[in-house]
């Protein structure tokens, strides 16, 4: 299903809307607040270009939250369950942030620029509220703000070899995850082997909005013998790959979820000295047991369109989770998902059912990642 948005200027503008209007956006989705594209018309092609070529996305609606100042890592620790003790200068870390129930409230992408200033690449939740908050309460020495910085992610098999040619060989020595400051002519980046496929690929964070053409322009040119085309985050492909989506698998106000459900509890320190938001509660509900569990859900019938929010599961009459998101894979030629259920169903339990919009379908627990 698809909608006309209102567009007024309580939506932001990525630096790079203009290039991705000029370059035949078709869809655009609401993520921190700012536009961020959808797809380009062609959705098939798109998938099939993060599969097997080059991606470039706009998602600078990958707001950062930035710490500086000397308590810049006493308060990047006090956010996140995760032990951020090994963490180096260069290197970023996928963090858990709970609130003080232990819910999940974002899965920020979190790196150490210098001992006194981090940055959180942010989900889709105001993160920067809370860090402010959070900091002023607590009397720490950090500024908190959100910096002008505006991610453009290359992803596919060819994303080295493009980013190589734009930035140099020394890309290819890159570890997972782990970054590097450089300037690209007058362009300010910080580039990471990140980004949210399973077809690897690169993070370009400019941290000077004037540049945004300048830089999609420059991706453009660098990737055109290797066949890149403009794209975005690709639900089918996430659902496939297993990765989480805040915000359709889980939103604190909607449906609330633990870092437990959600395959985070060997990133948890909850026996280390450090404290940090929501260290009782997680503790509590690691005593409590966990009762739901994040699955696959493969569903029978025809394709799917999609579902517009979570849906509840059912299984021999109760109510046993919920399917978060929904899609048909045309490479798997079945219609696959990913949700929640009660702890006590394995894999390859059959026989639950959903209510689409389209009607009723059977559904069977599958393990994750599809593909
Ligand atoms: N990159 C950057 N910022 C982001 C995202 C991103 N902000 C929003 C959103 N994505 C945050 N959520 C995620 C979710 C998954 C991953 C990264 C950010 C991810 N997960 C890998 C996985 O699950 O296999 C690796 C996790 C790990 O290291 O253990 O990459 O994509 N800049």
């Amino acid at each position: 299903m698809s909608y006309r948005l209102h567009i007024g200027p309580n939506i932001r503008k990525s630096p790079y809307f203009d290039a991705t209007v000029r370059d035949g956006v078709a869809t655009f989705s609401v993520y921190n607040h700012m536009f961020i594209p959808g797809n380009f018309g062609d959705p098939e092609a798109e998938y099939d270009r993060l599969l097997n070529g080059v991606a470039m996305w706009d998602v600078a609606a990958q707001r950062q939250v930035e710490l500086h100042g000397p308590d810049a890592g006493a308060l990047a620790q006090y956010l996140t369950p995760r032990n951020l003790d090994a963490t180096k200068v260069g290197q970023g870390r996928y963090v858990p942030i709970c609130d003080h129930d232990g819910h999940l409230i974002n899965d920020p992408v979190l790196q150490k620029l210098s001992e006194d200033r981090y940055w959180l690449s942010i989900a889709d939740s105001d993160l920067l509220l809370w860090a402010k908050a959070i900091a002023h309460e607590r009397g720490l020495n950090v500024t908190v703000r959100e910096p002008d910085v505006s991610p453009l992610a290359i992803q596919g098999p060819k994303a080295e070899d493009v980013t190589a040619a734009l930035l140099g060989d020394w890309v290819r020595d890159l570890k997972y995850f782990w970054f590097r400051e450089v300037m690209l002519d007058d362009m300010p980046l910080l580039v990471a082997r990140s980004g949210w496929s399973k077809q690897g690929g690169f993070e370009l964070y400019l941290r000077d909005a004037r540049f945004g053409t300048a830089l999609w322009d420059r991706v453009k040119e660098a990737g055109a013998p290797f066949g890149i085309g403009p794209g975005a985050p690709n639900d089918i492909e996430r659902l496939e790959s297993g990765l989480i989506s805040y915000g359709a698998d889980m939103r604190h106000q909607t449906h609330p979820v633990t870092p437990f459900e959600m395959g985070f509890g060997k990133m948890l320190d909850l026996n280390g000295p450090h404290e940090f938001v929501g260290k009782p509660a997680l503790r509590a509900l690691r005593e409590s047991g966990q009762t739901r569990r994040r699955t696959g859900l493969v569903l029978d019938g025809a394709p799917v369109a999609g579902n517009e929010h979570p849906l509840p599961l059912f299984h021999e009459g109760k109510e046993v989770g919920f399917a978060a998101e929904i899609a048909f894979s045309k490479r798997l030629s079945k219609n696959i998902g990913v949700g929640l259920v009660a702890v006590d169903l394995p894999t390859g339990t059959t026989g639950l059912s959903v209510a689409l919009a389209e009607g009723p379908r059977t559904v069977t627990l599958a393990d994750l990642p599809f593909a």
